[in-house]
C-alpha cells in the first residue's frame, strides 16, 4: 500500500496498515525522510511541510523449481550378455523452468554413473539418457537408487526431496 500526503510540519499518524516497516519519501526530492514501524497505534511520522509517499519495506520472494525422481527404467541387467543401464525420470514440481543438471545412479549405495538431464519446465518431467552401470554388478540382488541434481546446479524449493531413498 502506497499512501500519498500533502502536509505541513507536523506529527502524523496513520491507521490500519499492515505492520511492518514504512519510509516517507519526499515527492520533490525523491529522497526518503522518515521511516517508522507500524503496529497496532497505527504508523506515526514526524515530517516537514512537504509532499510525501508512504509506502512499507518489501521484499521479492523469488519463484523456484523443485527437482523430483519420478522413477526409473532398467535395461539388459536380466540378461547375460547385454550391458546393464537405468535411465532416470526426472519431474519438476516447482513454479519455474529447472536449468539443465546431473542425475546420479546408485548401486548398493554407490554411485554407479550419472547423467545430465535437459532444462525442465514447472509441472513437467524429461527423461536421463540410458546410464551405464560398469562394472556391471556380480550376480544376485541389488539395490538401485537415484538422485536428482547431484552437482546442486538448481537452487531449489526443497533440496531434500531429490533422492529415491
Ligand atoms: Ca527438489
Amino acid at each position: 500500500m502506497i499512501v500519498l500526503l500533502w502536509c505541513v510540519a507536523l506529527t502524523l499518524t496513520i491507521y490500519d496498515l499492515v505492520p511492518g516497516t514504512y519510509a516517507a519519501t519526499d515527492l520533490g526530492t525523491g529522497e526518503e525522510a522518515a521511516r517508522g514501524i507500524a503496529g497496532e497505534d497505527g504508523l506515526t511520522l514526524a515530517l516537514p511541510e512537504g509532499r510525501y509517499s508512504v509506502a512499507p519495506d518489501t521484499i521479492q520472494v523469488p519463484a523456484c523449481p523443485d527437482l523430483v525422481v519420478l522413477g526409473a527404467e532398467y535395461s539388459g541387467w536380466t540378461v547375460c550378455g547385454l550391458p546393464a543401464e537405468v535411465r532416470v525420470e526426472v519431474g519438476n514440481t516447482g513454479v519455474d523452468p529447472a536449468a539443465p543438471s546431473m542425475t546420479a545412479v546408485y548401486v548398493d549405495g554407490a554411485e554407479a554413473g550419472r547423467a545430465m538431464v535437459a532444462g525442465i519446465p514447472p509441472g513437467t518431467s524429461r527423461w536421463t539418457s540410458w546410464v551405464p552401470i560398469d562394472p556391471r554388478p556380480p550376480p544376485g540382488q541389488h539395490v538401485v537408487s537415484w538422485c536428482a541434481d547431484v552437482g546442486q546446479e538448481v537452487a531449489e524449493e526443497d533440496e531434500g526431496n531429490n533422492c529415491s531413498q
